[in-house]
C-alpha cells in the first residue's frame, strides 16, 4: 500500500511535534544566581551558586567558566542540594566571565543558560 506522505514528511511532522512543547514550556531554570548576573565579584576564587525552579540530576549538568578570551574551565560541582550548582570558580584576571550551565531536570528535559559577571580587583 502506498502513502500519501513521504517517510521525510512523516519524520518531519513527528519532530515538529517533539519540539515544539520543548521550546515552549521553560524547564529547569535559574531562579537565582551567585555572582548575580552583570554583577562584580573580587578576583580569585569566586564562590557559584546557581538555584534552579526544579531538581536537576547532578551526574548529568555540567557547569563551566568562560573567560573574556573565550577559553572555557570546566567546574567540578560541589556537594549542594537536588536544586543547586555549587562550585569554586577561579577567576584570576580582573574582566568578564560567563558561566554557562547546561542541566537535565528530573523531568528528563535538558536547558542550558548562562550568567555574565565581571571581576576588578576591589570586587565592587
Ligand atoms: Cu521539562
Amino acid at each position: 500500500m502506498k502513502s500519501t506522505f513521504t517517510p521525510l514528511g512523516l519524520k518531519g511532522l513527528a519532530l515538529l511535534a517533539v519540539l515544539a512543547p520543548l521550546q515552549v514550556a521553560a524547564h529547569a531554570i535559574v531562579v537565582k544566581a551567585s555572582p548575580a548576573a552583570r554583577s562584580s565579584a573580587a578576583a580569585g576564587d569566586v564562590p557559584v551558586a546557581l538555584n534552579f525552579n526544579s531538581r536537576i540530576d547532578h551526574s548529568r549538568s555540567r557547569l563551566a567558566l568562560i573567560d573574556a578570551r573565550g577559553d572555557a574551565t570546566p567546574l567540578s560541582l560541589a556537594e549542594s542540594p537536588e536544586d543547586q550548582m555549587r562550585a569554586v570558580a577561579k577567576a584570576v584576571a580582573p574582566g568578564s566571565y560567563r558561566l554557562e550551565w547546561v542541566v537535565l531536570s528530573v523531568d528528563g528535559h535538558i536547558t542550558r543558560g548562562n550568567v555574565m559577571f565581571k571581576v576588578d580587583a576591589t570586587g565592587r
